[in-house]
């Protein structure tokens, strides 16, 4: 009986370790964000190849929401978006229902919302309703403040998802897109680049950011902050690595008082 019990604990955690480590699949961030001065804001590739979870939601790398990169270069702020998603066109088209990428919440100093608007049409979930553009679906690409939400999404938790309404207050400086083929799967990219001046009014530095984006099911969002400039801290592993060392001067010292 003791033994039976042991044995299906053993197989339990084998099945649990098994699909934990087999099945997460990173496709990888694409070559670009190498070059340039990217820093990457975060990282949210990857999902379960089993079921197609990407975590709330399914569907895979077409739903996966992978990874955010920013620059500055002096008053130029300029935001990278990468997805398993369609952001070329913004729809994804699964079973007989479409699905649309949404815009990018940036918070900038921790209270002044955005939203960046890449100028594409897009609807929601439960009501298949087209957002914004006063309901014609499509806004003039740009940052916009006094932002009103649209969430009707299926995931709530992936919110908030496209701007129902909102104030121009900046065009885009640079609005590109495409995509390309990384780690046997394809990814889409777009880079905004937006003038801090007309966000946080001349003279103001920037200090921190935000940077949140999902699409009309919510099946995957991704969300990355940092200050600005990055501040490192110390990672566990170089904590480690610093015990180590200290562990190695403590040797020597006991070695040399061995040898007086
Ligand atoms: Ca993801
Ligand atoms: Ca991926
Ligand atoms: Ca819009």
């Amino acid at each position: 009986m003791k033994k039976a019990v042991l044995y299906s604990s053993l197989t339990a955690l084998m099945l649990a370790t098994g699909t934990a480590s087999a099945t997460l699949v990173k496709n990888g961030a694409l070559d670009m964000w190498a070059a340039d001065g990217w820093t990457q804001l975060a990282n949210d590739d990857g999902y379960r190849a089993s079921d197609g979870k990407v975590n709330p939601g399914w569907g895979g790398q077409r739903f996966d929401a992978e990874f955010f990169y920013f620059k500055l270069d002096g008053n130029t702020l300029s935001l990278g978006l990468q997805t398993g998603f369609d952001i070329e066109d913004n729809k994804v088209t699964s079973g007989s229902t479409d699905y649309y990428g949404g815009d990018i919440q940036l918070i900038l100093n921790g209270g002044n919302e955005f939203a960046i608007d890449f100028g594409l049409y897009t609807q929601d979930y439960w009501g298949q309703d087209p957002v914004g553009g006063a309901g014609t679906g499509v806004d003039a690409a740009g940052v916009y403040s006094n932002v009103s939400w649209n969430n009707d999404i299926y995931f709530d938790v992936s919110s908030p998802f496209a701007m129902e309404s909102g104030d121009l207050v900046s065009g885009l400086l640079s609005n590109d897109v495409g995509s390309a083929v990384v780690g046997g799967e394809l990814s889409y990219y777009r880079t905004v680049s937006v003038n801090l001046d007309d966000l946080l009014g001349q003279g103001t530095d920037l200090y921190s950011l935000s940077a949140h984006w999902t699409m009309s099911c919510g099946n995957d969002a991704i969300y990355g902050e940092t200050q600005v400039p990055p501040v490192s801290v110390p990672e566990p592993s170089s904590l480690a690595l610093m015990s180590l060392g200290l562990i190695g001067l403590l040797g020597g010292v006991a070695a040399r008082r061995r040898r007086v």
